[in-house]
């Protein structure tokens, strides 16, 4: 019995992969969107369509039925009583508000019915707010005030208090509800209620999706006790515990052995959030490594060595669920940024390669902090990029130096941004769509001195989550399992180019110019 479960409820999709950790091979793939597959929740990508004042919130039924279609997917293509670990994760910060009904009905489920059919009259709040709400501002201010302050909230919880956590959430659900409110027995993640119905019980919920909540304090991995009374009264008796990572929670429920194949008595690890989930199936749980993807927003990942937490409030601090610490910090000018650099000239992506070609690595003096819209890191917003280096390079006259100074800025920016960290990273295991440009790569090798490695990294959740499982309930090392299974696509690494030196004065100079633009933003 070698096979290992990874589940990943993510915001549009519920996926899994099991693995053979003794061959070293990925044995079943299965994916449920749940706008294709379940089309009745009317939610095509995964919300409820429609939502005011920045409201995002999905059905937590529909990750219930998505569950049972994925493991019945799951079951045609793979034998699953041969799975002797299960984990998973789930998409970060999302509640789930239950009544007192809830530890009874989730502890005597009946394979001869659904799961949301018998959760269903269990829900104290039909609905669940997902990371996409962004409709918390106030409540975010009140509990920043009642506790001293965001760099208070920063320094206890890892992040300042923000929108989509779930402190504030729940604090919102408070306000407009309190009668709801007061009828919730219990609050869990998307991560902790899939595990709960997995093993038939309450599930505590792990560090590193625990630490999306604005709620638990990074120095003990508590829940910090001035912060739950500045969310909601009564808070703390609805919330679960918080484990480490490598905590197996229980075995796996009747319900599941009986209605999909499994084997009895499968232990389940902790489920966990996306994030840190994708750090362990990036091969980067260790200090060390650290993970940039390139998207729509740019994001930078990374085991690390300390527990701190950014004095500037921009990124974020989350449990690694392997050991200690990880940081997460967002750069939302990404590829748009990119692109309206390409654009403003009319280039392809071929110019726009080129570009690196025909100017040097520091850009001649040409600079440019590359904010087309509001940005999160810094927090700040210029309504457009600043282009400083002489009058034809200001009103936009020079393309070529131009698409330099944008990649340049960005990454320069993101280095600046995440030295709170403390990493030396050995190798950037650099992701997403942008990261096959070569030319971009070389930038992001050159301004952080340090080695890039590209990494195909579809299934890095669900990965993660298989991996976890093994390492606590097989017995296998995390290092044999990234061995195995999250090999960097070697044969494209690129070494610094340039000495330190370049990038070290365009930093000064980036960071001289940041500053002004702030003072008169
Ligand atoms: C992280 C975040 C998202 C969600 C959904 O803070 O909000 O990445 O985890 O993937």
């Amino acid at each position: 019995m070698s096979y290992s479960l990874g589940i990943d409820s993510s915001t549009q999709s519920c996926s899994a992969l099991v693995i053979d950790v003794e061959s070293g091979v990925v044995v079943a793939e299965a994916a449920v969107n749940f706008g294709d597959r379940l089309p009745e929740y009317g939610a095509p990508s995964g919300f409820i369509a429609g939502g005011e004042g920045g409201e995002v919130h999905s059905d937590p039924r529909m990750w219930l039925d998505a569950l049972e279609i994925l493991l019945g997917d799951l079951s045609e293509r793979c034998d699953l009583s041969k799975v002797a670990a299960i984990s998973g994760a789930g998409q970060q910060h999302g509640s789930v508000y239950l009544n007192a009904g809830w530890h009874e009905v989730v502890g005597s489920l009946d394979s001869g019915k659904g799961l949301a059919e018998q959760l269903d009259a269990t829900f104290s709040r039909s609905t669940s707010p997902i990371w996409m709400d962004s409709s918390t501002g106030e409540e975010c201010a009140e509990i920043a005030a009642a506790v001293g302050g965001d760099e208070v909230v920063c320094a206890k919880s890892g992040s300042v208090a923000i929108e989509r956590f779930t402190g504030p959430q729940i604090r919102k659900f408070y306000k407009s509800d309190v009668a709801a409110y007061e009828e919730t027995a219990r609050i869990h993640l998307v991560s902790s209620f899939l595990c709960s119905v997995m093993i038939g019980g309450d599930a505590a919920l792990d560090t590193g999706d625990g630490a999306g909540m604005n709620l638990v304090d990074i120095s003990c991995w508590e829940w910090d006790g001035d912060l739950v009374d500045a969310t909601a009264p009564g808070l703390m008796e609805k919330l679960p515990a918080v484990c480490g990572g490598d905590s197996v929670v229980g075995e796996l429920g009747e319900y599941f052995v009986e209605k999909y194949g499994f084997s009895a008595g499968v232990p389940v690890t902790i489920f966990t959030g996306d994030n840190p989930s994708s750090l362990v199936g990036m091969g980067a749980s260790e200090p060390g490594k650290v993970v940039v993807s390139l998207g729509t927003s740019d994001t930078f990942f990374a085991a690390m060595p300390d527990v701190v937490a950014d004095p500037a409030g921009c990124g974020h601090v989350f449990g690694n669920p392997v050991a200690g610490s990880m940081s997460l910090q967002c750069f939302v000018n990404g590829s748009l940024a990119r692109e309206g650099v390409k654009d403003k000239f009319g280039y392809d992506w071929d110019q726009f390669t080129s570009a690196f070609t025909v100017t040097p690595s520091g850009n001649g003096g040409h600079l440019m902090l590359p904010f087309f819209s509001p940005e999160s890191s810094p927090r700040l917003d210029l309504g457009g990029p600043v282009l400083l280096g002489g009058e034809v390079f200001e009103r936009w006259g020079d393309g070529d130096a131009a698409v330099r100074a944008c990649v340049e800025g960005q990454f320069i920016n993101m280095k600046l941004r995440t030295a709170w960290m403390g990493l030396s990273p050995e190798v950037i295991y650099l992701t997403g769509g942008a990261s096959q440009n070569d030319a971009i790569a070389q930038v992001v090798a050159d301004v952080f001195q340090t080695r890039v490695e590209r990494l195909v990294v579809s299934g890095s959740v669900g990965l993660g989550a298989a991996m976890r499982a093994a390492v606590n309930s097989l017995g296998k090392s995390m290092g044999e399992l990234e061995a195995m299974f999250c090999q960097p696509d070697a044969g494209s690494a690129l070494e610094p180019g340039v000495e330190a030196g370049v990038y070290e004065a365009v930093s000064e100079e980036f960071e001289r110019a940041l500053v002004a633009a702030m003072a008169t933003d």
